[in-house]
């Protein structure tokens, strides 16, 4: 099953957003299989965002995800990566969708509350950046059938 990471950035904590993307998160099927609340070091930030280096926003983007607490999370369904990305909305939050967490809740790209990855690929190397492997929780959930199911 595809795992995808999703970060609650330091402006959804401060603004009490966590639960509320979580919850869209969990009604949406999507199974939570590991979670951890921390500030974020600026060694990490920069292993984090290293694609980014180099662009007029980086040095910005690293001092916000490090100014305050972020919750780092794990999910697991099928077509994770995807089906978080849609429940996010496009990064720029007044190009997202309504209905998405970014247009419900957000107006500006640096302050778009969230990240998640945006291939399987960069879904593996960013969940063993933030988690170890015993940190991954595999757990059976007891509605899975009737949500993620086949027929
Ligand atoms: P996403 O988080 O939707 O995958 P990325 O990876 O392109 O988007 O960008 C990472 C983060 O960098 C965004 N979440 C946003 O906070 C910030 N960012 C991206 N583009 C810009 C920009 N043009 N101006 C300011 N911040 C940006």
């Amino acid at each position: 099953m595809e795992k995808t990471f999703v970060l609650v950035k330091p402006d959804g904590v401060q603004r009490g957003l966590i639960g509320e993307i979580l919850a869209r998160l969990e009604k949406r099927g999507l199974k939570l299989v590991a979670a951890k609340f921390l500030q974020v070091p600026v060694s990490l930030a920069e292993k984090h965002y290293t694609v980014h280096q180099g662009k007029p926003f980086y040095d910005g983007l690293i001092k916000y995800i490090t100014a305050a607490p972020v919750m780092a999370m794990v999910f697991e369904g099928p077509f994770a990566v995807q089906a978080v990305r849609q429940t996010m909305g496009l990064t720029d939050p007044l190009k997202a969708e309504p209905g998405t967490i970014r247009h419900d809740f957000a107006s500006r790209i640096s302050r778009n509350l969230t990240h998640a990855s945006d291939s399987p690929e960069n879904a593996e190397s960013e969940i063993s950046l933030w988690f170890d492997g015993s940190e991954i929780v595999n757990w059976i959930k007891a509605d899975e059938d009737w949500v993620i199911g086949d027929n």
